[in-house]
């Protein structure tokens, strides 16, 4: 059956990778699963068929067949469970990737996506600049805990997981802040994510869609 995912029809970040899809793309590619892209401009987001597979009109979505899923952690955790490579057979190592899946997007990702709001959002108020270190602390405060787990380890538990492929996804959206840099080990956690060939490819890909024009900024 064919995967159909959808993506921005033009990414505000032009290729970066931070967008979504990016991480529904490494999954089905460390998954070794073809996929379609059905590109989606933010007026057909909202439009009556997108909110019928997504109801908070947003990207990336995933069918196959008669299923329709939106949240990139379900998405990434249903092509886990349905194919090789992306979570351990042992049970317990596989309750652990998940848990790993989770803390990316409910405990690493909201301070992080609390910074975009800070400085895109809220960056003309006049009580931004005083909130902007607090925000900026929350995230670091995660981050040396996170890196004291990971310690010298390549990945979070054992073997590259769905659980690290989530993680360091979430990681990335924070590069463009110079923060990352500030935890080497979680920089090289994150480079040894992006030379992986499958990320390469996810990330080769959603660039064909977005790169800007003229080669330009
Ligand atoms: N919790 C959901 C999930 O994990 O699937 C969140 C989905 C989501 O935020 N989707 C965003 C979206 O559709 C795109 S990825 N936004 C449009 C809207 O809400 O109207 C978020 C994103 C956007 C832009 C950048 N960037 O430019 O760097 C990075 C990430």
């Amino acid at each position: 059956m064919t995967i159909t995912i959808t993506a921005f029809e033009k990414s505000p970040d032009r290729g970066q990778g931070l967008a979504r899809d990016t991480r529904v793309r490494w999954a089905l590619e460390e998954a070794g699963q073809p996929y379609e892209v059905r590109l989606v401009s933010f007026h057909a987001m909202k439009e009556p068929a997108h909110l019928a597979i997504h109801p908070f009109g947003q990207i990336p979505t995933y069918e196959e067949g008669d299923l329709a899923l939106f949240e990139t952690g379900a998405i990434v955790l249903h092509i886990a469970e349905h194919h090789a490579g992306l979570l351990p057979d042992d049970a317990n190592a596989r309750a652990r990737a998940i848990s790993w899946m989770f803390a990316a997007v409910n405990t690493v990702e909201p301070p992080i996506l609390d910074l975009v709001t800070a400085k895109i959002l809220e960056g003309d108020k006049p009580w931004s600049m005083e909130r902007l270190p607090l925000v900026q602390d929350r995230i670091r405060h995660r981050l040396r805990q996170l890196a004291s787990r990971l310690g010298g380890a390549d990945w979070l538990d054992g073997l590259f997981s769905a659980g690290d492929l989530m993680m360091v996804h979430v990681l990335l959206r924070l590069r463009p802040s110079g923060i990352l840099d500030e935890f080497p080990a979680l920089a090289a956690y994150v480079a040894r994510g992006e030379a992986r060939p499958a990320y390469k490819r996810a990330f080769a890909d959603q660039l064909a869609v977005n790169k800007p024009a003229h080669g330009g900024r």
